[in-house]
């Protein structure tokens, strides 16, 4: 299975108003078919008020810049009966300030009070988040409530049954109308505030039972159609608490994948990759998702501004054990520098034409890292016999004739400075990787390897 994620917005438009959709999306079948995608995780669709979708209005509806219910169910269709799996990202730790549970909340108005989190006295209402300066309580119209991203996304209050049992009707909602499973958004958030102390805190033990009540619903609904469910987190942690969510998941993101090839690339040595390799990617209870990056990153073409570099990211990518995902454009060579503040950057619609112009291309926004005639278009890269996404067309070629791969393992990893030798196996298959990361010759094993070199035994 590979992977590919896609920022609806961004990527095909179907009705010339520049805003990718859903038809755009069944559009591009073939598009998939040649990069050998089978597997889409489709950023957030819900009706929501901002552009990345992250704040959901109605968990039952889409955005109708995307199209209605029923085109996205024509989407699904149409991925299906060419084999490939859909699976949505479901954020279930908050909602927007205008969803109506939470407007409901400020006017006092039970149940949904008690769907969100309110101050008392004992708590520190200046504390802030450990990953920067932002501040986790929010103070309007006299009340006091917890949004640990930020004040137009209020947390909601998952120590209340009534908002777990809320979550899993919005499961079954969109399993009965044929997704094949979720990407999880911020995971570990669910339960990430200390009442009884009053302070923020990840209460892993807590996450992991509600992760598991989750994925067993989930399950008996996709067993009642005589299928299976697909989920994957997303847990920025480091391995060991990435393990204990991916084991009640089934699949995890595997960020130090991403960052361990990215430093070791950019500082020249490939002492990183070892230990990524090492700590994430030996036998395991779960599949790893390694991925080349996602839209909370600088993208990978910004980082490795070597086509050659890329390459060999894409090689380690593709013979590595689980279910490897590549953001949308990656393939081309798309270039992107994330900024908190203003996340549009690393987002740019996906040029299908080297003139940014033509049938099924988004333009919602102006771009900055992608502009015309720059080389990162589909169409630059099939003119050209050695481009990236050539490359990546025969590795996704060969990842299809290995399809053990998947619940494989790696082991027996040696290295120099700049190579590096390790065998993936799943018991009966295997082969042993030899990779030279240097833009010179390197022996590793007796093995000569030429400059920026993959090769496979
Ligand atoms: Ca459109
Ligand atoms: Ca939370």
């Amino acid at each position: 299975m590979i992977g590919y994620e896609i920022f609806i917005r961004s990527f095909a438009d179907s009705n010339e108003d520049g805003i990718g959709d859903f038809k755009g999306i069944a559009n591009s079948v073939e598009y998939f078919k040649r990069i050998g995608v089978d597997l889409i995780w489709l950023t957030p669709h819900f009706k929501s008020p901002s552009y990345h979708g992250y704040d959901i209005i109605d968990y039952f509806d889409t955005n109708s810049s995307f199209g209605t219910v029923q085109d996205f169910k024509n989407m699904i269709d149409t991925l299906h009966e060419n084999g490939i799996k859909l699976v949505i990202d479901l954020p279930l730790n908050h909602v927007s300030d205008r969803h109506p549970w939470f407007k409901a909340a400020m006017r006092g108005e039970k149940p949904y009070e008690d769907y969100f989190l309110w101050a008392q006295p004992y708590f520190n209402l200046k504390e802030k988040r450990h990953w920067d300066e932002e501040l986790i309580w929010h103070e309007r119209n006299g009340k006091t409530y917890y949004g640990v991203f930020g004040g137009s996304s209020p947390d909601l209050n998952y120590d209340n049954p009534e908002v777990v049992q809320k979550s899993l009707e919005i499961i079954e909602f969109w399993l009965n109308l044929g997704v094949d499973g979720f990407r999880f958004d911020a995971a570990k958030h669910v339960y990430d505030y200390d009442i009884k102390e009053g302070r923020f805190r990840y209460d892993h033990d807590k996450n992991v039972n509600y992760w598991n009540l989750v994925m067993e619903k989930a399950g008996e609904i996709k067993k009642a159609k005589g299928e299976d469910v697909f989920a994957v987190t997303e847990v920025w942690d480091n391995p060991e608490v990435v393990d204990r969510y991916a084991n009640a998941i089934g699949c995890s993101f595997n960020f130090y994948f991403t960052e361990a090839i990215r430093e070791s690339m950019q500082h020249g040595g490939v002492y990183k990759i070892v230990d990524c390799f090492q700590r994430t990617l030996g036998r395991k209870s779960y599949k790893p998702s390694n991925f080349t990056g996602n839209h909370d990153m600088n993208r990978l073409a910004s980082i490795i501004t070597k086509e050659d570099e890329r390459k060999v990211f894409f090689a380690l990518l593709m013979t590595s054990p689980g279910v490897p995902f590549i953001y949308y454009g990656d393939e081309l060579g798309m270039r992107g520098v994330y900024d908190s503040t203003f996340t549009e950057d690393v987002i740019e619609p996906f040029p299908w034409y080297a003139s940014l112009s033509g049938e099924g291309q988004a333009f919602w926004k102006a771009v900055r890292f992608n502009r015309a005639f720059t080389g990162a278009s589909v169409e630059e890269q099939l003119s050209r016999d050695d481009s990236l996404l050539k490359e990546v067309v025969n590795w996704s070629t060969f990842r299809k004739a290995n399809e053990w791969l998947t619940d494989a393992w790696v082991e027996n990893i040696t290295h120099n400075t700049f190579t590096t030798a390790y065998t993936v196996t799943d018991g009966s298959n295997g082969m042993r990787v030899y990779v030279n990361i240097s833009g010179h010759g390197e022996m590793i094993e007796g093995i000569n390897l030429k400059p920026y070199e993959v090769k496979l035994l």
